[in-house]
């Protein structure tokens, strides 16, 4: 990575690159983190950034126990995060080592026609084995992606995406003391079988921030108190993501349109982010904690087992179980009880696959996975541990109520919510009576 990556918002001018000759480079910038992702390396050749992306086939790790042969860039899926300042004039180069042709279009990028990557109509598809070279000033700070333009049905549901950061020349609204970069995507990965399904239209199993599923997403680690961006970007096929963070309100800073105004931003929650769309969101938080970040959809926070079962819930599988145990001895109905607990099973997993959701959390199994990840917060971010987990406070965490609680507060467990007493009892039917 060239030295003048390292730039911060600080203005240390020694940390300036060489072409940095205009004053707007005085302020520099802080770097992008792409968490369980790569920053793409510049060369500087006469005052142009040059850049090298490989298209190509590799073996694309989701989650320890779940691999695929995706296409990417630079073996990476998303590609390497583009990261450059308004107004760098840039030269990537693209060589396909892809069976088929490939393009790169740049998305949200205001540049000449014929960079555009839209195959056929900006430009002769790049055959497997050529290199073609795209030249362009990044006339707009923004949040942009990346993605192939030919037979995008597959080379997109494969992998073929990535972002592109620009930033402003002359730093402008509130400075952040962290900015991060996380990508959302969907696959249909059958049980078993060594790629992602192109074909796909509905019912994706895995879902990833980064090309990665709970528990494989690396945490954010951020301070409270700090200024934290997140720059989210969506390639997936078919799906939108409502994006959820835990225990802090943010609000959307801009898009890849370009900026909010500050007039039109609001408060929020969770944020939308449709395909082909990214959302800079920006906050303060300020609980310490373990948050969690996910997409709000439920089966987008599952794994490949959690798709096309049959409803259990509530049946009675006593007979079931026996009759099925004489052919086959270790026949066990599931889910008629609801289906928490799946994922922590320890059952025999077929090969290549991961239980319906979840990883190890620390108080129990935590029963979400896919596009789920923890926002850590601390106040001492720079020794707190990634991997660690929040000490919380004696007394802050939900427990079982005391009998002395429950006379107290006059609870009776055994009443309804109204205080009457229960209309029905806790029905027995799912001990299959
Ligand atoms: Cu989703």
């Amino acid at each position: 990575m060239s030295a003048w990556l390292l730039g911060r918002n600080e203005g240390d001018a020694q940390a300036l690159p060489a072409l940095a000759t205009g004053p707007s480079r005085a302020g520099g910038y802080l770097p992008v983190v792409t968490p369980n992702g790569t920053t793409m390396a510049w060369r500087e050749v006469d005052g142009v950034k040059v850049a090298h992306l490989v298209a190509a086939s590799f073996e694309h790790e989701f989650a320890p126990g779940l691999r695929a042969e995706c296409w990417g860039y630079n073996g990476g899926t998303p590609g390497p995060t583009f990261e450059a300042v308004e107004g760098d004039r840039v030269r990537i180069y693209v060589t396909n080592r892809l069976p088929e042709p490939t393009t790169v279009h740049w998305h949200g990028m205001i540049i000449p026609n014929g960079m555009d990557g839209v195959s056929g109509l900006n430009q002769r598809p790049i055959a497997p084995g050529e290199t073609y070279m795209y030249e362009f000033v990044l006339r707009y700070p923004g949040t942009f992606m990346y993605h192939s333009h030919y037979d995008e049905m597959t080379q997109i549901a494969l992998g073929m995406v990535g972002m592109f950061i620009v930033h402003p020349r002359r730093p402008r609204g509130r400075r952040v003391d962290r900015d991060f970069v996380l990508m959302a995507h969907e696959w249909k990965l059958n049980v078993g079988a060594r790629r992602p399904d192109p074909n796909a239209m509905a019912d994706f199993n895995v879902l990833t921030f980064n090309g990665k599923a709970f528990p494989a997403t690396a945490p954010l680690v951020v301070g409270r108190g700090e200024r934290v961006r997140i720059r989210l970007g969506n390639l997936g096929p078919m799906d939108h993501h409502p994006i959820h963070i835990h225990g802090l309100n943010f609000k959307v800073t801009a898009t890849d349109g370009g900026e909010v105004p500050e007039s039109a931003q609001r408060p929020d929650t969770t944020v939308l982010v449709p395909v082909g769309s990214t959302r800079v969101i920006e906050f303060v938080p300020e609980e310490v904690g373990d948050w969690a970040m996910h997409c709000h959809m439920t089966h987008h926070v599952m794994m490949q087992m959690g798709h096309g079962l049959p409803n259990m819930v509530g049946a009675r599988t006593r007979t079931l179980d026996h009759r099925m145990s004489r052919v086959a001895p270790e026949y066990m109905s599931m889910g008629h009880t609801g289906m928490g607990g799946m994922g922590e099973m320890e059952m025999p997993m077929p090969p290549n696959s991961l239980p319906m959701r979840g990883g190890p959390g620390p108080f129990s199994y935590i029963d979400m996975g896919g596009m789920f990840t923890v926002l850590k917060v601390r106040d001492d971010p720079q020794h707190a541990d990634p991997n660690g987990w929040f000490a919380a406070p004696a007394g802050t965490v939900a427990t079982v109520a005391t009998r002395e609680a429950l006379q107290r507060d006059g609870i009776n467990p055994e009443a309804g919510a109204t205080g009457a007493p229960a209309q029905t009892p806790a029905r027995p039917e799912t001990q299959g009576r």
